[in-house]
């Protein structure tokens, strides 16, 4: 993530991954303020043995697009919310990537944070059955976690 504070948005990306038991790591490296960071992470990525990037940034979001240029790892793109603009900056920053460099681009904030940890996994899972299991469980138990009804609320 580009600061640490996206950490509130994704570390729910980061949970999303321990409930699957996927290993991952989390790291502060910024498109603008290090720079020198950016490049020897995204460079060495995939011979520090990552399998995909989850890169999550707000406002004038480079991180994930600057990451993919560097590496041919899939880039999964969170933009984080803004105060100013509340994420649609980070958004147009993250999805608007040139033909030939592509992140895949997810909702903005939590939910985006959440399915890009699902997505990464579900990456994985193609090569990896026991991972492919937990992700059903995961989906099972979502599925039936949904009442068929409405439950009453207080005003009502
Ligand atoms: C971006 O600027 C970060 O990804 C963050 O979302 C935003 C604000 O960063 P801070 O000023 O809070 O460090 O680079």
């Amino acid at each position: 993530m580009g600061s640490q504070s996206d950490w509130e948005t994704m570390r729910h990306a980061a949970e999303t991954l321990a409930a699957l038991e996927v290993p991952h790591e989390a790291r502060i490296v910024s498109a603008h303020r290090t720079p020198d960071r950016l490049v020897a992470f995204a460079k060495g990525a995939e011979g520090a043995g990552f399998k995909v990037i989850v890169a999550g940034a707000g406002g004038a979001a480079h991180l994930p697009g600057m990451i993919a240029s560097m590496t041919r790892l899939p880039v999964l793109g969170v933009p984080v919310e803004s105060r100013a603009l509340s994420g649609l900056d980070s958004l147009l920053s993250i999805v608007q990537m040139p033909g030939g460099v592509p992140v895949g681009t997810l909702a903005i904030g939590r939910a985006g944070a959440i399915n890009a940890g699902l997505f990464a996994a579900a990456v994985l899972a193609l090569e990896d059955p026991a991972l492919a299991a937990r992700l059903e469980a995961w989906r099972r138990r979502q599925s039936e976690a949904v009442a068929e009804r409405p439950a009453e609320t207080e005003d009502e």
